[in-house]
C-alpha cells in the first residue's frame, strides 16, 4: 500500500487533504464530520476577536467555473468558538483554526486563545479580497504579512501558516516576507477579487459588489501561484484553489505544495471528496510505482 500520509511543518496529516477555511466548518460538529469523512486536516472558518454577522445576502453566487462569494467574515467571535473547537477535537479532529482581526495585535490575541484551546496550527488569513481594513490591504503590503505573522509566532507554540492571496503582481515575494516574518508553512491561494452583474437588474449581484473567485476556474492560477513560491521559499507550501479531483491534487503537489485544501468541491462533490481524492491518490503512486506522496512534491521543477 502507497503511504499517502504528510508532513506539514511538523504536522503529521493521514492523507494530504484538509477542509478549506470558508465551509463546513462553523461549528464543531460539522468539522468532526468532515474529517471523519476522510478529511486529513481541517481548518476552521476565520474566526475574529468579536461576533460579527457578515454582509446582507446575496453573499453568494454560483457561475460557471465556481463560486462567486462575499460572507463579510461572519463568525460567532473567538470566545464563543471555544466549545465548538472542543467537540472537534475530542472526536479525534486534527484542526487548525483560521483567525483574522484588524491589526498584529488583533491576530495574535486571538490566535493565542485559539491555541490556548487546543487546536493542532494557526493560519492567518492575509488574504480576504474584499473586508475593508480585515484582509484586503494586509494582502497587498509584503511588511504587514511579516509583521502580522511575527506577532502571531511570538504568542503561540504551534505551527503558523499564514494564507496569502493571489491578487498581487508577485506571490513568491509575500511567501518571502511571510517566511522572514517566522511562518511555519504559507497557504496559497485565496479568492481571486472578482464581480457578477445582473443585466436584468443592471446592479452587480453581489451585495457587497466585489467577492472573491472560488472553484475550478482558478486552479491554474492556484498552480502557478503555488510554482513560483515552491523556488522562492523553503518552507512546506498548502495548495489551495479549484480542486476536484485527485489530478488536480497531483497537479498542486507537482508544483511543491505537501498538503491541499478542498472548499468549493465540497458543493458540487458532496463529502466523499476527501475519500475520493486519497484513493485516486493512492492508485496513482501504485500505477507509478511510487512509494510516497512525499516523493512527489514539487516534482513538476524537474
Ligand atoms: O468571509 C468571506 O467573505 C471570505 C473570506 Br474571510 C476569505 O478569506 N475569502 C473569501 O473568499 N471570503
Amino acid at each position: 500500500m502507497p503511504d499517502v500520509s504528510t508532513t506539514v511543518a511538523g504536522l503529521k496529516l493521514r492523507n494530504p487533504t484538509m477542509l478549506a477555511s470558508g465551509i463546513l466548518d462553523e461549528t464543531g460538529g460539522t468539522l468532526l464530520r468532515v474529517f471523519k469523512a476522510g478529511a486529513g486536516a481541517v481548518a476552521t472558518k476565520s474566526i475574529g476577536p468579536e461576533p460579527r454577522s457578515g454582509y446582507k445576502n446575496p453573499t453568494v453566487v454560483e457561475l460557471d467555473g465556481g463560486l462567486l462569494n462575499a460572507m463579510g467574515l461572519p463568525n460567532p467571535g473567538v470566545e464563543e468558538f471555544g466549545p465548538e473547537v472542543k467537540v472537534a477535537l475530542e472526536g479525534g479532529a486534527l484542526v487548525i483554526g483560521s483567525v483574522f482581526g484588524k491589526d498584529a495585535d488583533e491576530y495574535a490575541l486571538v490566535a493565542k486563545r485559539l491555541a490556548s484551546y487546543g487546536v493542532h496550527g494557526i493560519e492567518l488569513n492575509l488574504s480576504c479580497p474584499h473586508a475593508k481594513g480585515l484582509g484586503a490591504e494586509i494582502a497587498q503590503s509584503e511588511e504587514a504579512v511579516r509583521e502580522f505573522t511575527a506577532a502571531v509566532k511570538a504568542k503561540v507554540n504551534v505551527p503558523v501558516m499564514p494564507k496569502l492571496s493571489p491578487n498581487v503582481s508577485n506571490i513568491a515575494r509575500f511567501a518571502q516576507a511571510a517566511e522572514d516574518g517566522g511562518a511555519d508553512a504559507v497557504v496559497a491561494i485565496n479568492t481571486l477579487k472578482a464581480m457578477a452583474i445582473s443585466p436584468e437588474l443592471r446592479l452587480p449581484i453581489l451585495s457587497n459588489k466585489v467577492g472573491g473567485l472560488s472553484g475550478p476556474a482558478i486552479r491554474p492560477v492556484g498552480v502557478r501561484c503555488v510554482y513560483e513560491i515552491y523556488e522562492a521559499v523553503d518552507v512546506p507550501i498548502v495548495g489551495v484553489g479549484g480542486i476536484e479531483t485527485s489530478r488536480d491534487a497531483l497537479e498542486y503537489i507537482m508544483a511543491g505544495a505537501s498538503a491541499v485544501q478542498i472548499g468549493t468541491a465540497l458543493c458540487t462533490r458532496g463529502l466523499g471528496v476527501f475519500a475520493d481524492i486519497v484513493a485516486g491518490l493512492a492508485s496513482f503512486l501504485e500505477k507509478q510505482e511510487v512509494e510516497s506522496i512525499a516523493t512527489l512534491v514539487g516534482a513538476a521543477h524537474g
